[in-house]
């Protein structure tokens, strides 16, 4: 089954997507998403330019073997950009290998381990009202689990919520946009936004939040002792997390639970939050993990520690990426929960699923291989456009994490 054609492409129905299509000999055909928000010429470049050529030739089945020889080939090692780009690629193969094989790829990884792989919404709002009333929502829907981010008093530009009618997920074309943020009136206002949730929607369904990254650790042990009367299913990036032990002090005081990851990009990034228990929760993705490949041993190494899965599933990846995650989370025994945010119709007609939502679960199906259609030439109606994830500033003008 040898490797006879590979190549990316690029495509902006709504937002930028990179997708790296990989042919065999004998008519088989594998997908896999290589976008990384704000740098995805960097990864098709990558791709196109160095990784891409040495695949032809190859036998599209041996994927541990051309796993290895691409991460230790390469000699430079990890980061985004890398691991990214060894993502797709991983994925087209294991795409081409259920396909030739007549089966979805959770059957190769395992098999069926659940039903269905239960998501969690993104409600928001401007204040805490609108951000309730949004939670309603969700719960009305059939969601079983709903993340809630919200305007808040004296805090004017929020991580999570929407403007206008666009969807929260930032791109903006040509600049990124400048958002503040202080510490003060966002650790006021969390707890006060749950305390109203709960008042309004009660226990049955499960609620998370996301930091983003924004806090030190003191801080965010404090936010975190004063959402436990909220029961939270988990608080998501309370600090940066390169400094790995700083985890050590929010997990001395308290027992809320906390998810990290998404930024990450091999098991190294988190090997002492997890071999160290600092972490409930992996966020780390397929695509941005070099793949399932890779994030199945991840996976396999948290297991041993109680820390369950739990992928980034954002709309600026592409459909192939989420169907990736369900597949390895059908699949995969540690199982937590799957961030969902519905793509936009213009993606889904580039991108046709087969993946589908009930009872707050989405489901797959038997179909081999991932189980997504890419149409190409719908692909090629939508260009490239370069955009940019926000960057933020403190009231004062210094930078801080967006
Ligand atoms: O900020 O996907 O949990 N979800 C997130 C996302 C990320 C974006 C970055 O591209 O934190 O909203
Ligand atoms: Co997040």
């Amino acid at each position: 089954m040898k490797i006879e054609k590979a190549r990316t492409v690029l495509t902006c129905p709504g937002r930028n997507f990179v997708t790296v299509v990989i042919e065999t000999e004998d008519g088989v055909r594998g997908v896999g998403d290589a976008t990384l928000n704000g740098r995805e010429l960097a990864v098709a470049s990558y791709l196109d330019d160095h990784v891409l050529p040495l695949l032809i030739g190859l036998d599209a089945r041996s994927i541990e073997d051309i796993w290895h020889s691409l991460y230790k080939g390469a000699y430079w090692r990890r980061g985004p950009v890398t691991m990214t780009a060894i993502g797709a690629i991983d994925m087209a193969l294991w795409d081409i290998k259920g396909k030739s094989l007549d089966t979805p790829v959770f059957n190769l990884l395992g098999g069926r381990a659940r039903d269905g792989v239960t998501v969690y919404g993104h409600a928001n709002g401007a204040t805490i009202d609108e951000s309730v009333e949004a939670v309603g929502r969700y719960v009305e829907a059939g969601y079983k689990a709903v993340r809630v981010q919200s305007g808040l008093p004296g805090l004017t530009q929020p991580y999570g919520v929407g403007r206008g009618d666009l969807c929260y997920e930032p791109a903006e074309i040509d600049r990124p946009i400048l958002e503040t943020f202080d510490s003060g009136p966002y650790l006021r206002g969390v707890p006060k936004l749950f305390e109203a949730v709960r008042a309004a929607i009660g226990w049955d369904v499960d609620l998370l939040h996301d930091a983003h990254h924004r806090l030190n650790p003191r801080e965010a042990a404090q936010l975190g002792v004063a959402l436990e009367p909220y029961q939270l299913f988990w608080l998501e990036d309370p600090v940066p997390a390169e400094l790995q032990e700083s985890l050590r002090l929010i997990r001395q005081h308290t027992v809320t639970p906390i998810a990290i990851g998404e930024v990450f990009n091999t098991l190294y990034d988190c090997q002492q939050l997890i071999s160290e228990q600092l972490i409930d929760y992996i966020r780390m993705t397929v695509a941005h993990s070099g793949g399932l490949t890779h994030l199945q041993r991840i996976a396999h190494f948290a297991e041993l520690y109680h820390v369950r899965t739990a992928c980034h599933g954002p709309t600026d990846l592409s459909p192939i990426n989420l169907a990736a995650c369900l597949h390895f989370q059908t699949a995969i025994h540690n199982f937590g929960i799957q961030e969902y945010m519905r793509h936009p119709e213009l993606a889904t007609e580039v991108f046709d699923v087969g993946y589908w939502l009930e009872d707050g679960m989405l489901h797959l199906d038997e179909r081999p291989g991932l189980g997504v259609t890419f149409n190409e030439e719908r692909a090629a109606d939508y260009p490239y456009c370069r955009a940019y994830l926000p960057v933020a500033r403190r009231g004062d003008g210094g930078v801080h994490s967006w």
